[in-house]
């Protein structure tokens, strides 16, 4: 990747992309603003090794003061990870956070389009935004859809979380042209549980299968991205119906308190992590290692295939 003063690649990220060896992005407002500091540095850096294990470079993608940074050394990382004030970025105001200096998160649309300017194909998150509850009346639809389709990264995440409303977000993916592939299994994963009682679009159970289904759409020169939905590993799943409680209690708190905007998965989510007691920060943990792994042998299949 060409550097410039405000875009620059860690030392390993440059190394492995310079040999064409497989490389794997990861966001980091799940870091900023998706988990509580320490767990959050302790996820960011057990998530990077297990890319590492699965046999790619993990390339961790954030703002510090104003520099856009494809992989995070550890001190910068630990910095980001302790950072309070940092800002949540999206296609919007990813470019604005480099202007001015600032220092931001990436989401998943943000470190879609950073991947992508810096030649990775592959990424792991835990969760998409997607088309909040109730986006008839409140038109709460996250930008990470409109990235999915116009920018060519392959996104693996464990599906979409319940605070959301799942049928309407694979309607718009679905409108959009984005493909919706559940890794062995039929049922689209619903985050924190296996199971969203939705059936997925479609399915494949191996990384090469997803490797040759890209190279399709290359052929036919289609654009965009591809989401493959990871479910959770059963010994760490909290099943749907206990879940709900939860979700209907953050909703209700996010509208007593009037919350809108960027601000609304942030809430919602360190809602849930409080009323179940830690336990969703386990889940959590545990599935986006279980998408780092499959991202890596996605990144790793296409330079076998
Ligand atoms: N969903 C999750 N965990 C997250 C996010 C979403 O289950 O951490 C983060 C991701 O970075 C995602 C962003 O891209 O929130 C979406 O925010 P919004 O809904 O404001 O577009
Ligand atoms: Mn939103």
């Amino acid at each position: 990747m060409a550097d410039t003063p405000a875009v620059t690649c860690s030392k390993d990220v440059d190394a492995a992309l310079k040999a064409g060896q497989p490389v794997v992005a990861l966001e980091s407002t799940i870091i900023t603003h998706g988990m509580p500091w320490p767990g959050n540095l302790e996820m960011a850096l057990a998530v990077e090794d297990v890319i590492r294990a699965g046999g790619a470079v993990p390339a961790t993608i954030a703002v510090l003061d104003g520099t856009l940074h494809i992989g995070l050394e550890r001190d910068r990382l630990t910095r980001l990870a302790k950072t309070t004030d940092a800002m949540k970025v999206s296609r919007a105001d990813l470019p604005f956070a480099m202007a001015m200096g600032r220092t931001g998160a990436t989401t998943v649309a943000a470190t879609m389009i950073a991947a992508h300017r810096a030649g990775i194909r592959v990424f792991a998150t835990g969760g998409i935004g997607g088309v909040h509850r109730g986006a008839e009346e409140n038109f709460d639809i996250s930008a990470d859809l409109d990235e999915l389709a116009r920018t060519p990264v392959i996104t693996v995440c464990a599906g979409a979380k319940a605070i959301l409303d799942i049928p309407k977000t694979l309607e718009v993916l679905e409108t959009k042209g984005v493909p919706v592939v559940t890794f062995g299994s039929d049922s689209l994963p619903a985050f924190w549980s296996r199971d969203s009682g939705i059936p997925s679009p479609l399915r494949v159970d191996e990384p090469a299968d997803i490797v040759r289904f890209q190279r399709a759409r290359d052929d036919l020169g289609i654009e965009g991205g591809m989401l493959v939905a990871n479910p959770v590993p059963e010994a760490s799943e909290i099943p749907r119906h206990e879940m709900e409680i939860h979700i209907a209690e953050a909703l209700r708190m996010a509208e007593a308190q009037k919350i809108t905007g960027k601000d609304v998965t942030p809430f919602l989510l360190a809602r849930i992590f409080e009323s179940t007691g830690g336990k969703s920060l386990k889940t959590n943990i545990a599935l986006v290692k279980n998408n780092a792994a499959l991202a890596a042998g996605i990144a790793c299949a296409f330079h076998s295939a």
